[in-house]
């Protein structure tokens, strides 16, 4: 009876994992990131999106406040490194939820931030606290609560 649970509850999380994987038509989507070459949280970052189906491209840069600028990034928001995914910026640590959420409903805005570094996020160490709430950048550079996770 015992290993009867036991099957089902790898069952269960076969399905659940599968069930996470990335939809072929995101996978599509090409995710370039700019980053300094030196961080290391940024290139584990870098590995979670490929691991998550996406084509990555990586662009190492000295000065990685100028793609900040170009998009129009708040300071407030920022973080490390900066994804360009279509006519979107990603900036930071956001986890792949929120990157399909975006490419898939396409919302009139300018990007998505998740500002800092907070711990536990994909690529940073330590445990999760609380919330992560990812920050919509709209055209105009208001901002609001795109997603929570
Ligand atoms: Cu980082």
């Amino acid at each position: 009876m015992k290993k009867q649970i036991f099957l089902t509850l790898m069952l269960l999380l076969a399905l659940i994992s599968g069930c996470t994987k990335v939809d072929p038509v995101v996978a599509s989507e090409k995710i370039t990131v700019y980053k300094s070459q030196s961080c290391g949280c940024c290139g584990i970052y870098v590995n979670y999106l490929k691991k998550a189906g996406f084509s990555v491209e990586v662009k190492d840069v000295l000065d990685v406040a100028e793609i900040k600028n170009q998009n129009k990034i708040p300071r407030e928001l920022s973080s490390c490194h900066t994804s360009i995914v279509g006519k979107y910026f990603v900036e930071g640590h956001v986890p792949y939820e929120a990157i399909v959420k975006l490419v898939t409903e396409k919302p009139d805005i300018a990007g998505i931030a998740l500002p800092g570094m907070p711990s536990g996020s994909p690529g940073m160490p330590g445990a999760k606290r609380g919330d992560f709430v990812i920050y919509s950048i709209g055209k105009d550079g208001t901002t609001g609560e795109f997603m929570r996770i």
